[in-house]
């Protein structure tokens, strides 16, 4: 098949499973050509039967706000054309199902057609996606749409009952992991140091937006801190690192907290952690967590979204009430200071994370949803 992938291809999880689906569709045997503002993140420079088209938003005095949407559009139009696309799949409803709506009805006017598949990853459709200026264009996007797919059961259900929807069906294909990469045999430690000195490596990784709230992972750190010997590491960067950094500063445990900003690969930094702290407001499936449990490393997060169908609570890691730090930490010293459980955990939670989440079967989802479509006719 020729499927064109749109995503937000800075750091955050949607563009990670984006690419990640487009380099395995492309491993097997389909063309696959990004369609992005900038380079996707996680996509290395060359791959056989990968491409990458660039949208180029042209700038005038008049527009305050260049018209990204619009251009999106045209270039989806473009690159369908010119490389007979049969699928256009966008990653976040908003504007991408939007401009990919666009560029079919331009299609139709020539007599060509495209089928666009729109999944859904999560504040498209629990926050942004319902502030009032989107609220229209979200559900008319999702509804235009030939599929959509949600990351989670709980994101569906969150889609229906926030949009209706009526007469779309949205299919839940959960996001996955590459078994042989996130693997905690398959990287040395990237913190011996720490190792050496007997230290736990306790970690979190995000864009550090408010809904991550970094700073209970501080707060957490803290506590546990004071019942054994460990470090934090967090990886990432946003709008919220500096109160983390404050808030570390202001607990005084600031020269354990290593902040190492935006990190393309993670999982070599996975494989050498204990434990991943992920005390979000809301997830509609929290991809880091899979990709710490697929490398061994149990997880503390808040009870929240998809998350409990990420995370089994008492087997692959421990799920709190939100803000509940102190609970939190209980968890983490609960885990971290019985070395027989602790390793239960993390081998519970690489073969969880293999059994139900691996790369070849999620595709092989993904294939069968786009024969379908294809095959499908248009109400
Ligand atoms: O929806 C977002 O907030 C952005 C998106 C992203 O690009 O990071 O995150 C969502 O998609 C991820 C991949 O499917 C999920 O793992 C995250 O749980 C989800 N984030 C939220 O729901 C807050």
């Amino acid at each position: 098949m020729k499927i064109g992938i749109t995503c937000y291809p800075t750091y955050g999880g949607s563009g990670a499973v984006a690419t990640e689906l487009g380099i395995a569709l492309a491993a097997r045997g389909h063309e696959v050509h990004f369609i992005t503002y900038q380079q996707p993140f996680r996509l290395p420079n060359f791959l056989p039967r990968v491409y990458f088209h660039e949208v180029e938003v042209g700038r005038y005095p008049l527009f305050e706000f260049p018209p990204y949407d619009l251009a999106l559009a045209v270039k989806m139009h473009e690159v369908v054309r010119d490389h007979g696309l049969e699928v256009l799949h966008c990653h976040y409803a908003i504007p991408h199902a939007t401009s990919a709506w666009i560029a079919r009805e331009m299609l139709h006017e020539s007599g060509q057609d495209v089928k666009v598949v729109t999944t859904l990853h999560g504040t498209d459709i629990t926050i942004v996606g319902q502030e009032r200026s989107f609220f229209t264009i979200t559900k008319f996007s999702i509804e235009k749409s030939d599929a959509v797919t949600a990351v989670s059961d709980y994101l569906r259900d969150e889609t229906f009952k926030a949009f209706g929807c009526t007469g779309c069906e949205v299919e839940v294909i959960h996001n996955f992991i590459d078994p042989a990469l996130f693997a905690r045999a398959a990287h040395p430690s990237p913190f011996p140091d720490a190792v050496a000195a007997g230290k736990r490596v306790l970690m979190h990784i995000s864009n550090f937006r408010a809904v991550k709230r970094v700073r209970d992972v501080v707060r957490v750190f803290a506590k546990v801190r004071a019942a054994l010997p460990c470090i934090l590491v967090m990886v990432g960067d946003g709008p919220e690192r500096v109160e983390a950094e404050d808030e570390a500063r202001d607990l005084g445990v600031h020269a354990d907290v290593r902040f190492l900003g935006k990190i393309d690969s993670v999982a070599p930094l996975l494989a050498g952690a204990d434990l991943f702290l992920l005390p979000s407001q809301s997830e509609s499936f929290g991809l880091s967590a899979l990709e710490a449990l697929a490398c061994g490393v149990p997880v503390v997060a808040s009870r929240v979204g998809g998350v409990p169908e990420v995370v089994r609570h008492g087997e692959t890691g421990w799920l709190c009430d939100l803000g509940d730090v102190e609970a939190m930490a209980t968890a983490a010293i609960h885990v971290l200071s019985d070395a027989a459980r602790w390793q239960a955990a993390s081998e519970a939670a690489a073969a969880d994370a293999r059994a139900r989440f691996a790369e070849r079967d999620v595709v092989a989802q993904y294939e069968s949803l786009y024969e379908r479509t294809l095959a499908s006719v248009r109400a």
